[in-house]
């Protein structure tokens, strides 16, 4: 420290290399330079203590902003915490009409017991619930309608982010149109059900060009698009890469197996209300546009909650195995340590 400096200085000097916080250190420094006298002796001090002093503000600053966006993602109500262990499902329908609703808060309701849902009314965030199938969590997320809105995007990251997605599609109304509504959004987010990612690998490389190998007998067959998935991949951003092609592609596929924001997710249909007339209809045209055995491969469960009045009770129909089911679809096996008691209580 410069001897130019009064002793009141050097002092403040000191106490600023002793202050352990940032705003400490800032107080402390900006004390120091209100101690030192302007001249040529102190000039350069005088410089160097102020860029300090801004890089330790701008440090705070970043400090706050970092702070604020935790607060704000931790009380934003569509960021939905994951339990850990368990696995998550969100419920999404098509909108309609605020009050004739797919059954989303009747199917989160019955099978979690959460009591701050109300059927009947639209939610205009998400609701959670939990429960507990054999040791293993199921996290259950209603997610509000999708249509243009403008929560839509937030409510496509939770979707991103879920284990499996499902469906709810309302038997009492026209299915088909509300599967074309659902699947109009999550395809224009670049998010696709039950689907394969198409079995394609692309490393970067450092020059050479987009060179494309053919490792497959099918993938052979994909000679004449070579030029067609070069230009793909120079679009996506890559100017020098090794792409690897395993199998037989459509242009569809092309497309996504280099779209960088595309995302794949498993995925279900509950179809509800089975238990109104001339349901079966279109649980069946379900299950002929969308079943297993149509190129969108979903699993379709008809459900019904039926409100029985003496005794009061709801009586639930065609969620038998359903956990078996999705555990199934996930596959995921159930381990269970076997020991001389016989079968552990919590699966591993
Ligand atoms: N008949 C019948 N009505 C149902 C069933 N599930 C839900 N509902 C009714 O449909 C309406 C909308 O249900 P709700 O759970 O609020 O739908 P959400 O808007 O998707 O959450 C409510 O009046 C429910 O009582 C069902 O399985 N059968
Ligand atoms: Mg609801």
């Amino acid at each position: 420290m410069s001897s130019n400096l009064t002793s009141e200085a050097k002092l403040a000097y000191n106490d600023f290399l002793d202050a352990k916080t940032l705003d400490d250190k800032i107080e402390r420094l900006e004390r120091f330079l209100s101690l030192v006298p302007k001249h040529k002796a102190t000039e350069r001090i005088v410089a160097l203590n102020k860029t300090r002093l801004s890089k330790l503000k701008a440090e705070r600053d970043e400090q706050i902003r970092r702070r604020k966006a935790l607060a704000a993602s931790l009380e934003d109500p569509f960021t939905i915490k994951k339990e850990p262990q368990a696995i998550q499902m969100m419920l999404v329908s098509d909108y309609f009409n605020q009050d004739f609703g797919a059954g989303k808060s009747t199917f989160l309701q019955n099978l979690t017991g959460v009591t701050h849902v109300k059927p009947g009314i639209f939610t205009a965030e998400p609701v959670v619930g939990i429960y507990d199938w054999n040791g293993i969590k199921f996290q259950i997320v209603e997610e509000p309608a999708l249509h243009d809105s403008h929560y839509l995007s937030r409510v496509i990251s939770g979707l991103i982010n879920t284990d499996i997605i499902a469906l709810m599609i309302d038997l009492s109304r026209n299915p088909i149109l509300q599967m074309e509504h659902l699947l109009f959004y999550l395809e224009k987010s670049h998010l696709y059900l039950n689907r394969q990612p198409p079995q394609v690998k692309l490393e970067k490389t450092g020059s050479g060009g987009i060179q494309v190998f053919l490792l497959t007998k099918e993938a052979k067959e994909n000679e004449e698009l070579i030029p067609f998935i070069q230009e793909m991949v120079k679009t996506s951003g890559f100017n020098h890469a090794t792409v690897k092609i395993y199998q037989k592609l459509s242009i569809d596929e092309i497309e996504i197996a280099f779209n960088r924001s595309v995302k794949f997710k498993p995925a279900i249909i509950l179809a509800t209300k089975a238990d109104l007339p001339h349901t079966k209809e279109s649980y069946l045209e379900l299950v002929e546009k969308y079943g297993e055995k149509s190129q969108y491969k979903l699993q379709i469960f008809p459900l019904a909650f039926v409100f029985e009045r003496n005794p009061p009770k709801v009586v639930r129909k065609g969620l038998e195995s359903f956990e078996e089911k999705i555990l199934q679809i996930l596959n995921l096996i159930r381990i269970f340590t076997k020991s001389k008691k016989g079968i552990a209580d919590k699966p591993l």
